[in-house]
């Protein structure tokens, strides 16, 4: 992060004098703090208790395995400078994370560190056809032991190979010009624009791409839409034309494929010809065009009244209080500790997350981002993204400090590894703590008020993925409580609207412009949780809260029965999906086998639908036509299953090459098998892993327009202790205060009508007095304020960077782009949005 801090100095220079005032703050004094200023974060050094051993490959690791490859592998014909996906390459490099089998004894027994091996993806032609094929490099580091495999064990289809039907980004864009050129009579006619090949993004011209799913019939057949660039601040999916094309790309070589069908305002034309022919005709009706302007725009750099004052923001004048093994990626606050990884598929994931000692978690990961479109058009009537293709951790750009996270936040970098080069994107993980506009707990008594502080701590990146951002959290709460939550913003994906149609015209969304619909969608983000709640060997558990009609002794002769409730566990013994209940009327909680709390409790974690808008969703549409077997964990809310080494992953990124032969078949791993564990049986060790789906039935409306909004966009699922500790733990991390507001006295409900004789009274909450019996003498009438935790004492001097990072020095240093020719692996690119 370079961004060149202005010095106070300068501040009254600038027109921000108010500013001036803020950055100044000062707090009554506290001498022994007086060293302590504002960024000097004088840490100590810290180390991971061990190697982080999901980490992501190192450049030097990734360069090793590409040699090692090259020169094992003499019969692939590997080629160092592929020109297009009919050469065999190297695609891609990264870790191949170890098995929990090894890693367990690693972490909790001391056993040796696991061999370390690599994942790798190679572009190979067999008889002619492109596949990506799966490989295993390893042990790493390279050495005569090492040896390149199929990697098969971790697809439960049993194949390591997926057909890539992208044959060539390039060449797909250049039959699309020309196919747009060939009707530029037409486009012109309609909304006076044509294709300009010399500058295909010349924002007054059109663009043509298809929607990316394909072989649904056996053959290829792709539905090109026209679109405008969209240059202004990338608004292309705001932009569609109306103008539709079906183009039977069979055959391998393009110069067999042909542009059948078009479609246009609800109408089909059998080619060019009849469409060109209607257009001329008395009955064609037209519907407006949608161009490009500052309505699409991100931001409104205009002045309006109340904006000339910037709003308050949060600083950290005495450093951060988590601990960070850079190298390890290793983290630690109040009792929680984790490492933190990346891959390029599905970018942040943790593992091995503890609290206070006990172990919580041994991996939680994003495995897919899919979003599910619905239209009566060829485009979005069939369209769907699995965005782990595009890759959720490549898109993982650099954050905005001060805006993406707060200006004291510590930042991480990410690396990937595609066609022998490293990409690294600077500072794309963030790391801070924050304290809620809210109290984690307050509580008013009659003659005293305590107040404890909701301090948290956020990892946070954002992938942008073409048309939309996804901001990705992990929250750890004091008390235990772990969230992940997910909230979506940038331009939607809209579809064409079809004025003047006989069908309904808002039955997929909304009319927000000319001729936009905002297309009804279903993002539905899976995420894996391997819960190990004190150990690994856990059962599941609904709880369920029901009515009831009981007969109770005590209760006779008044009253024979009465209505009322009572809770009533039902054991999860196979695998199977769920969904929220309704009402809220169970709890699903994952009960440790073994471990018990003080009062003899099974300790417990809780999986709840979380903080945002209502309850996460699931996919709407039953057996989706577009989706095949590839998706099956978004037709429920939550999974449980058993883990295996064999099952690390609910999805793969390429299935969205092949969404109708994928390599893991979700519900091949959720097969009902039983989760019954010990003896008799002693097959099943007792260790699950839950499935659970972020997102949201996305109905965008006129405010969608220009960006989706990130506060209302938002869903998570918390993780929260359940009978996991003896008390709330939070006790001894919180900051607070307890106000004595008269006297010694304590006890008592607040506003509780005073009785009896004062003096009296006094006295005997003199003598039995639990709080604030050890707090010296304060005159009668007089409040105390007793600070549980550190306070600000003392005033620090705030440099204006801490409020606000100057952006104006800020350098960038790299928004690499992955290579598109091969793979059109850049969404909004080569399969539209
Ligand atoms: C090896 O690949 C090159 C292109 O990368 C190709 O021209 C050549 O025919 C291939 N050789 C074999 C034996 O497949
Ligand atoms: C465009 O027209 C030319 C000339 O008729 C033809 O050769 C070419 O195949 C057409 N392009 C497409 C994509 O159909
Ligand atoms: C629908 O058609 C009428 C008459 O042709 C036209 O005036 C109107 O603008 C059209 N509506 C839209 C939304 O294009
Ligand atoms: C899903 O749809 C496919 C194709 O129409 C059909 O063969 C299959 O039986 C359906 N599966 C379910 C579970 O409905
Ligand atoms: C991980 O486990 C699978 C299934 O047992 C096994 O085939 C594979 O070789 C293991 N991976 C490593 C790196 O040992
Ligand atoms: C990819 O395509 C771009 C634009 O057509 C071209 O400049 C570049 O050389 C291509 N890269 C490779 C590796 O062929
Ligand atoms: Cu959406």
């Amino acid at each position: 992060m370079e961004f060149k801090g202005r010095a106070a100095v300068n501040l009254l220079t600038s027109a921000f004098v108010l500013i001036g005032v803020v950055a100044f703050l000062i707090f009554s004094l506290r001498p022994e703090a007086s060293s302590v200023e504002y960024g000097s974060r004088q840490r100590k050094a810290f180390a991971a208790p061990k190697h982080n051993v999901w980490a992501e490959l190192s450049e030097y690791e990734a360069a090793e395995v590409n040699d090692f490859i090259i020169k094992q592998a003499t019969d692939f014909n590997l080629t160092l400078h592929p020109k297009s996906v009919q050469d065999n390459f190297i695609f891609m490099v990264e870790t191949s994370k170890p098995n929990k089998t090894d890693t367990a004894p690693y972490l909790y027994d001391d056993a040796p560190i696991p061999e370390r091996w690599a994942k790798v993806t190679i572009s190979q032609t067999f008889e002619g056809d492109p596949y990506m094929v799966y490989y295993m490099a390893g042990p790493l580091p390279i050495s005569k032991e090492s040896r390149l495999l199929p990697l098969e064990w971790m697809f439960n289809s049993g194949r390591n190979y997926v057909a890539n039907p992208i044959q060539s980004y390039d060449i797909i864009l250049d039959f699309a010009l020309s196919m747009a050129e060939n009707v530029s009579d037409i486009t012109r006619k309609l909304f006076g624009a044509t294709v300009n090949r010399q500058d295909p993004s010349d924002p007054h011209g059109l663009l043509a791409f298809p929607r990316g799913s394909r072989i649904e019939t056996g053959g290829m057949v792709l539905w090109m839409q026209f679109y405008r660039p969209g240059m202004g601040s990338g608004a292309r999916t705001l932009l569609p034309q109306g103008i539709y094309a079906k183009v039977d790309a069979t055959s391998a070589n393009i110069a067999k494929w042909t542009v059948g069908e078009w479609y246009y305002n609800g109408v089909i034309y059998a080619n060019e010809h009849e469409f060109r022919a209607a257009l001329d005709g008395p009955d064609f009706v037209r519907t407006p065009a949608n161009i490009d302007g500052s309505w699409t725009d991100t931001e409104d750099f205009g002045d309006y009244p109340d904006r000339d004052l910037p709003p308050p923001v949060s600083v950290q004048p005495y450093g951060p209080r988590y601990k960070l093994d850079r190298k390890e990626r290793f983290v630690s606050w109040f009792g929680f500790e984790f490492y933190v990884t990346t891959a390029q598929a599905t970018g942040i994931s943790l593992f091995d997350i503890r609290f206070k000692g006990e172990r919580v978690m041994y991996e939680l990961g994003l495995q897919e981002a899919m979003a599910h479109y619905a239209g009566d058009d060829p485009m979005q009537g069939g369209l769907e993204f699995m965005d782990s293709f595009f890759g959720m951790g490549k898109n993982m750009f650099e954050l905005v400090p001060g805006y993406d996270c707060p200006a004291y936040a510590d930042y991480l970098d990410s690396e990937w590894h595609q066609a022998y080069k490293t990409h690294n994107t600077p500072n794309s993980i963030c790391i801070f703590e924050y304290t809620a506009d809210h109290l984690l707990s307050r509580h008013t008594a009659q003659y005293s008020v305590t107040a404890s502080r909701n301090t948290f701590l956020t990892i946070r990146s954002v992938s942008t993925v073409g048309n939309y951002d996804y901001t990705i959290d992990y929250i750890f709460y004091m008390d235990g409580t772990l969230e992940v939550k997910v909230r979506a913003s940038g331009f939607i994906f809209a579809a064409f609207y079809t004025a003047n149609n006989t069908k309904s015209e808002d039955e997929y969304g909304h009319r927000i412009h000319d001729a936009l619909s905002s297309s009804i969608h279903d993002h539905v983000l899976n995420w894996k949780a391997d819960l190990d709640v004190a150990g690994p060997t856990n059962d599941m558990v609904r709880m369920a809260i029901e009515p009831i009609t009981k007969t109770y002794e005590w209760d006779q002769p008044e009253q024979p029965a009465r209505n009322t409730m009572h809770l009533v566990e039902y054991p999860v013994t196979e695998e199977t999906g769920l969904d929220w209940p309704a009402n809220s009327g169970e709890f699903y909680i994952v009960y440790s086998s073994d471990e018990k709390n003080a009062w003899g409790e099974r300790k417990g974690y809780r999986i709840t639908s979380g903080t945002g808008m209502g309850s996460t969703p699931h996919l709407t549409i039953l057996n989706s036509t577009t989706l095949g077997e590839s998706a099956r964990y978004a037709e429920h809310d939550l999974w449980v299953l058993r883990r295996k080494d064999t099952e690390p992953r609910s999805a793969d990124p390429l299935m969205y090459l092949a969404p109708h032969d994928p390599i893991i078949e979700f519900s091949k791993m959720a097969n009902h098998e039983s989760l019954e564990h010990g003896a008799p049986d002693t097959s099943y060790d007792g260790d699950l892993v839950v499935y659970f789906n972020l997102g949201a039935h996305h109905v965008p409306h006129s405010g969608d327009i220009p960006n989706t909004l990130m506060h209302t966009s938002s869903s998570s699922v918390m993780f929260v202790p359940h009978n996991f500790a003896d008390s709330d733990p939070s006790r001894q991390s919180v900051q607070g205060v307890r106000l004595q507001l008269q006297g010694k006295k304590s006890g008592g409900f607040a506003g509780e009508w005073f009785t009896g004789d004062e003096s009296k009274t006094l006295l005997r909450h003199d003598n039995g007095d639990l709080r604030s019996r050890s707090e010296g003498g304060s005159g009668q009438g007089k409040t105390t304020a007793r600070y549980f935790g550190a306070t600000y004492e003392k005033g620090v001097q705030v440099p204006l960077e801490a409020l606000e990072p100057d952006m104006r020095g800020y350098v960038s240093h790299s928004n690499a782009v992955s290579e598109l020719n091969f793979t059109g692996f850049g969404r909004g690119e080569a399969f539209g949005g």
